[in-house]
């Protein structure tokens, strides 16, 4: 397991990369660049310059989170195919610096969505929480309407201009079915998993994060069977998951430990992190600890340790804790924690592992 912490730059980030290099065992940086609009091709002079930071403070930039995908893609417009090409070109730029995995995701028009950024924990932490009934059950024009009057409303990883342009994207997706998103995702796959593979980077899809459609807008990397069917669209090593426990431990239903087993050798990259849902289906983030949510962490880190799993993690959203003002879901503390929770983990289960075989032998 090789850990690395995402990073969102500086001037955009309030954690340093030097707090970063002092968290124990982590080798680099998950990072992108967060200005560069959807679909346009990176410039390499930027790619360079977050290169030298990482240099600089000794950690890796192998893995990138996001490049995201232009809504023309996932619609399926004629104009997706000047975005494809954009992409690939970016391909081989991150190559050439030393990227092995993108991240990235398929979700129409939003990223993650939760409705309260800070909610309160018992313990006086504060957390990302998700009221299910709030997103739930609203009609196109009234949700625009929602999302565009209530402040509170977030919408992570978009830039305020796309906000603007909120009405018209609703309208285009109105009618695309979850068939048609997987048609349109099998034709970007068919583009630009070739390139990446003759560039060895692995491309490892986010699943949707809450697992289930919102807003009226369908949604696909939802669970065990549509992550198979998304991985068979294009059969490769190269067409990988990011396999997220927070993102689809919303759903209880899901089996993450069962998806880590199936999947296993298409999983370049792991977000762990822990999610309290309520019997309502509202969730909120807690800490990575197993006993503190509801997704079993100590489970998923062990059946990556049973796969002998060799990829990328990162500790995933924490909490804001000991009055820490920070980007929501991305302090250092929690996520440190986090990370030592995990290591600790892992050592455990590669301890008792080798003592086993000590034993047999
Ligand atoms: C949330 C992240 C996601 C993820 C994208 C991948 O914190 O895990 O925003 O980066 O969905 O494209």
């Amino acid at each position: 397991m090789k850990m690395v912490f995402r990073w969102f730059g500086e001037g955009n980030d309030t954690v340093t990369l030097n707090q970063i290099k002092q968290i124990p065992g982590v080798e680099g940086i998950v990072w992108a660049l967060h200005d560069v609009p959807a679909g346009e091709e990176w410039p390499m002079d930027k790619i360079l310059a977050i290169k030298a930071q990482a240099d600089q403070a000794g950690l890796h930039m192998q893995v990138v989170e996001s490049v995201n995908i232009h809504e023309d893609i996932k619609l399926g417009l004629p104009s997706r195919d000047l975005f494809i090409d954009n992409y690939k070109k970016t391909i081989a730029k991150l190559a050439q610096v030393g990227v092995k995995v993108i991240c990235y995701n398929f979700m129409p028009v939003f990223d993650w969505v939760r409705t309260d950024l800070h909610k309160a924990l018992e313990d006086g932490s504060t957390a990302l929480f998700y009221e299910k009934s709030k997103v739930a059950h609203l009609n196109l024009s009234e949700h625009v309407k929602v999302i565009n009057e209530n402040p509170e409303f977030t919408m992570p990883g978009w830039e305020p201009e796309r906000l603007a342009h909120l009405t018209s994207l609703f309208e285009a997706y109105q009618g695309v079915t979850e068939e048609q998103l997987f048609e349109n995702a099998k034709y970007f796959l068919d583009e630009v998993i070739p390139v990446a593979a003759k560039h060895g980077i692995k491309m490892a899809i986010h699943p949707d994060d809450p697992p289930w459609p919102i807003f009226g807008l369908p949604r696909i990397m939802t669970g065990q069977n549509n992550i198979r069917r998304f991985l068979q669209l294009h059969d490769s090593p190269y067409n990988g998951l990011t396999l997220c426990s927070g993102s689809l431990g919303a759903n209880p239903a899901n089996d993450i430990i069962a998806m880590i087993h199936e999947f296993a050798g298409r999983i370049p990259f792991a977000h762990i992190r822990n999610v309290r849902v309520y019997e309502n289906g509202d969730f909120i983030e807690t800490s990575h600890r197993t006993q503190d949510g509801t997704v079993d962490i100590a489970g998923v880190v062990q059946a990556f340790h049973e796969e002998g799993y060799e990829g990328y993690c990162r500790p995933d959203h924490g909490r804001h804790l000991w009055d820490e003002q920070c980007r929501p879901g991305y302090g250092l503390y929690d996520r440190a924690l986090g990370m030592m929770y995990l290591w600790g983990l892992w050592d455990a289960y590669r301890k008792a592992a080798a003592e086993k075989e000590t034993n047999q032998a």
